[in-house]
């Protein structure tokens, strides 16, 4: 690790030495916030009902893409935004598109600092969902999580307390008017989608949309709205789809992780920001995370407007 700041090296420090009795209790305080959220229906400046949060423009925004274990690169983020000062303004949101965990050489750590972040600043932090947080629902080969669990702390008991804490975080956030944030993709054929987010049914419906919302792909299709993708799970959705999902949410851009790219991509002509936070496991990639501001946010007609405040680390 190459960095020079006090916060770097503390937190380096501490990744190796989380011990199973903390990494618990981080956890079980984490289960109870996000219990709470939702049992409420809120959070500071937000609404939470089933697998959606609303939130109103805050004064500033911080939007994180994939992590997979690279903690080296969410620690530069961290340092960057100054975290401590921006975190504890309630005004401010950071949110995190998910893929927390898997691939990198620092999953347990991670996914220990996110759920400190949490618990340290449940007011500013939003933690979504992403496939590798899904494991259960849709089981893939590269998920090493539990042999990681296993490697650090000689047992895997953890691991159930971590995939219930995977079950409480959120699939869709709505930054008020202006910004859809899913992990993957946008659904392609669910009848009132937003009603079965909110109120999830539990049914195939639910599934179906859990499944394309944390696994599809944007790509330009011709002659036709969706097709099959090619990895284990989700479809790739064409442009009518997400002109129809910004229609119904009455939004300016889809923000989304999902794909590896030099920290950003553009997709669907300016319609969707593709971000992406880590490069550990991805070295021909880039890391890059967005950071707005309010006044900025208000005027955005579109994903290339976000695109201007992405910065690499
Ligand atoms: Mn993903």
């Amino acid at each position: 690790m190459h960095s020079d700041s006090k916060l770097c090296s503390d937190l380096i420090h501490f990744a190796d030495k989380i011990n199973p009795y903390e990494f618990a209790s981080i956890l079980v305080e984490t289960i109870d916030i996000l219990k709470k959220e939702r049992k409420n229906g809120k959070m500071y400046n937000g609404t939470i009902k089933g697998n959606c949060t609303w939130l109103k423009t805050p004064d500033n925004l911080v939007v994180v893409g994939d992590i997979h274990g690279d903690l080296e690169s969410l620690y530069k983020i961290l340092d960057e935004i100054n975290f401590e000062t921006f975190l504890a303004n309630k005004n401010n949101k950071m949110i995190f598109l998910g893929d927390y965990i898997d691939r990198g050489s620092n999953s347990v750590a991670v996914l220990y600092t996110i759920c400190m972040l949490k618990q340290t600043f449940s007011d500013s932090v939003i933690l979504m969902r992403g496939n590798h947080e899904a494991s259960e629902e849709f089981p893939f080969k590269s998920h090493d999580l539990p042999e990681k669990i296993n490697e650090y702390f000689g047992t895997d008991k953890m691991y159930s307390l971590v995939l219930s804490f995977f079950r409480l975080l959120t699939v869709m956030t709505l930054v008020e008017d202006k910004i859809l944030l899913v992990h993957g993709g946008l659904p392609v054929h669910v009848s009132e989608p937003i009603k079965e987010m909110c109120y999830p049914t539990n049914t195939n419906n639910t599934l179906l949309l859990l499944e394309d919302m944390l696994w599809n792909d944007p790509r330009m299709l011709d002659n036709t709205t969706w097709e099959r993708s090619r990895r284990p799970y989700g479809k790739h959705f064409g442009m009518t789809i997400t002109q129809k999902w910004l229609e119904i949410t009455r939004t300016k851009a889809l923000v989304r992780g999902h794909e590896p790219c030099k920290g950003y991509r553009i997709d669907h002509d300016g319609r969707i920001l593709t971000l992406f936070s880590c490069k550990e496991s991805y070295p021909k990639f880039e890391a890059g995370y967005l950071k707005i501001k309010n006044k900025d946010i208000s005027s955005i007609q579109n994903a290339d407007d976000l695109a201007c405040h992405i910065r690499l680390v």
